[in-house]
C-alpha cells in the first residue's frame, strides 16, 4: 500500500473557519478537522471590519494541530486556502497593510449601489457576467477610491483575502481566478480583468496582476519553520468554487447544485456565461470555476437568517440532539400561511433578525411566529422557496430539465431544509454530509500534487465512497 499523502485546507467561512486535514490512499480521502474557530465581522463606529490578525492566528494554530497530527515521519505535501468572496485588502510592495479590511455586510456600498442601478449595471454585467450586489468588490473599492483618494498613493496591491493568507504563508502575491471572478472586475470573456469595470469604478489596474489558474504551485511555507518543505499551492480561492469541485455530480449532467451555510449558492457549470436582462433580473452570477469555466448560480440569502434569529434568541443549539429537537418541533407545524422575501434589503445585516421578519410580516399582513420553533419552519421555508425560484429561472434560460439537487454545506444536515428544498423545486434533494469547500479545496491540491488525474477523476472516485441521504419531493 503506498503511503497516503497529506493536504491541509485551511476554510475561512464568515461564521466559522476551519484547517482540515487530508489523507489520500487508494484512492479515498479521510479528512480530519484539526482545528474549528468562529469567525465574525466587528463594529468600530458606523463600519464593520474583520479581524485578520485573529484569522491568521487561528490558521496558524490549526496548521501546527494538523502538523501534530500526521503519524510519525510523514510529512504535510501542501497546504491551500480558501475564503468566502469579495473582501480583500490593499497592500504596498513591502506587503504592509495600508486600509483596513471592511466586511462584505459593511453598508458603505448602498449609494454605490443605487447609483449603478440607475446608470451602468446592464453595461458591467455584459462586461463582468456579474449582477449588482451590494457586497461585490467593484462597489466596495470604489467607495474606498473616492472617500480615501490618498490611497492610490499608497496602495499598490490588491489581493482577494485566500491570496492574502496565500502570500503571509509564502510570500507570493498571486491573484487567483475564482475569488477575482466575485468581484465584478473579472472580464466575463477571458480569465484577466475588465478594463471597462476597472475604469468605471476608477480603480487603479496596477493593483492587479493576470489571475492564476487553481493549482499554481507557489513555493513552499516560509511562515512556519515547521512546515519549511510544505508547499502553498494556489486552490480555486473562492469557498464556493471549492463546494462546487466537491459536487460527486453525474458526468450526463443533470445536477443542480446547492451549496448551503450562511448564504444558499444555487447554480451549475455550464460552457458559457449566461447573460443579458432576463440573466441579470434574475441576479446570475457568471462566477468562475479553477481553471476558467462558468458556474452561473444565484446568490440566494440562507442560513445566516436562522443563525441570527437563533443568537436572538440566544438559544443556538449546541449539540446535534439538541438541533434535532428544534428541527422536530418546526417540522410538526403547519406550513407557514405565508413565505417571506429573503431577499429583502432588510435581512443583510439587521440589528435585529427577529425585528426585521415581523416587519416583513405585518407589513404584509402575516401573523408573526410565536416562538423558536416558528421561526425556524418559517426561515427554512422561505430559504427553500428562494432555491425554487432560482432553480426555475435556470432553466426557463437554459432550457435545461434538473434531475436532481446535489446539497453540500452546514444546510445539508438540516433535513428540514433538505425537504422543503425538495418539495418547492419538485426533484429529489441528495444531501451529502461533506464539507464541501474543504473536500474541493483538497482536491486542486491532489491534483496539483499529481496524485489525482483531474476533476473528473476525483468526483468519480469521491461519489464512489459518499454517503448520502435522498429527499424525495412530497406534496
Ligand atoms: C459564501 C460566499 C458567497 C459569496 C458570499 C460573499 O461563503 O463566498 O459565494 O457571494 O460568500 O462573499
Amino acid at each position: 500500500m503506498a503511503s497516503p499523502i497529506y493536504s491541509a485546507a485551511v476554510d475561512l467561512g464568515a461564521t466559522s473557519g476551519r484547517v482540515i486535514l487530508g489523507a489520500w490512499s487508494n484512492n479515498q480521502l479521510k479528512l480530519t478537522e484539526a482545528h474549528r474557530f468562529p469567525n465574525s465581522y466587528r463594529e468600530l463606529g458606523a463600519h464593520a471590519y474583520w479581524e485578520l490578525g485573529t484569522l491568521w492566528h487561528e490558521a496558524l494554530t490549526g496548521l501546527r494541530k494538523a502538523v501534530a497530527l500526521l503519524p510519525r515521519g510523514a510529512k504535510l505535501a501542501s497546504v491551500g486556502v480558501d475564503t468566502w468572496g469579495c473582501d480583500h485588502v490593499l497592500l504596498n510592495d513591502a506587503g504592509r497593510l495600508v486600509f483596513p479590511t471592511h466586511a462584505y455586510r459593511d453598508n458603505r456600498t448602498q449609494a454605490g449601489l443605487a447609483a449603478l442601478a440607475k446608470h451602468g449595471a446592464a453595461q458591467l454585467y455584459a462586461a463582468t457576467g456579474i449582477p449588482n450586489v451590494f457586497y461585490n468588490t467593484s462597489l466596495q473599492l470604489g467607495e474606498t477610491v473616492a472617500r480615501c483618494p490618498a490611497v492610490t498613493d499608497l496602495a499598490t496591491r490588491c489581493l482577494f483575502l485566500p491570496e492574502y493568507f496565500n502570500y503571509l504563508l509564502s510570500g507570493k502575491m498571486e491573484n487567483e481566478l475564482t475569488v477575482g471572478s466575485t468581484s465584478q472586475l473579472i472580464d466575463v470573456h477571458s480569465h484577466d480583468w475588465s478594463r471597462t469595470a476597472l475604469e468605471h469604478f476608477h480603480i487603479p489596474p496596477t493593483w492587479f496582476t493576470t489571475p492564476v489558474l487553481s493549482g499554481k504551485k507557489l513555493g513552499p511555507v516560509t511562515a512556519l519553520p515547521e512546515l519549511a518543505q510544505t508547499q502553498v499551492i494556489a486552490v480555486p480561492g473562492h469557498d464556493t468554487a471549492c463546494a462546487y469541485d466537491a459536487m460527486p455530480a453525474s458526468p450526463a449532467g443533470g445536477d443542480l447544485f446547492l451549496s448551503s451555510g450562511t448564504w444558499s449558492l444555487v447554480g451549475f457549470e455550464n460552457a458559457a456565461p449566461l447573460l443579458g436582462p432576463d440573466a441579470l433580473a434574475s441576479r446570475i452570477a457568471n462566477e468562475r470555476t479553477g481553471l476558467g469555466g462558468y458556474r452561473p448560480l444565484t446568490n440566494v440569502p440562507g442560513l445566516f437568517l436562522l443563525e441570527q434569529t437563533l443568537q436572538e434568541f440566544n438559544a443556538r443549539p449546541e449539540t446535534p440532539k439538541a438541533w434535532d429537537a428544534l428541527i422536530t418541533a418546526a417540522e410538526k407545524l403547519p406550513a407557514p400561511a405565508l413565505l417571506l422575501d429573503t431577499t429583502d434589503a432588510a435581512f443583510m445585516a439587521p440589528k435585529s433578525m427577529r425585528a426585521a421578519i415581523d416587519a416583513q410580516l405585518k407589513r404584509k399582513k402575516a401573523a408573526v411566529p410565536k416562538n423558536l420553533a416558528g421561526y425556524t419552519r418559517l426561515i427554512c421555508d422561505s430559504i427553500a422557496r428562494g432555491h425554487a425560484n432560482a432553480a426555475s429561472n435556470f432553466e426557463r434560460m437554459t432550457g435545461k430539465k434538473f434531475r436532481r439537487v446535489l446539497m453540500v454545506g452546514g444546510g445539508s444536515k438540516n433535513r428540514l431544509l433538505c425537504q422543503a428544498t425538495a418539495n418547492a423545486i419538485g426533484i429529489p434533494v441528495l444531501s451529502f454530509n461533506l464539507e464541501g469547500t474543504a473536500v474541493g479545496n483538497i482536491a486542486s491540491q491532489l491534483i496539483a500534487l499529481g496524485a489525482v488525474k483531474d476533476l473528473a477523476t476525483f468526483r468519480r472516485l469521491l461519489s464512489a465512497n459518499l454517503k448520502q441521504k435522498t429527499y424525495k419531493p412530497r406534496a
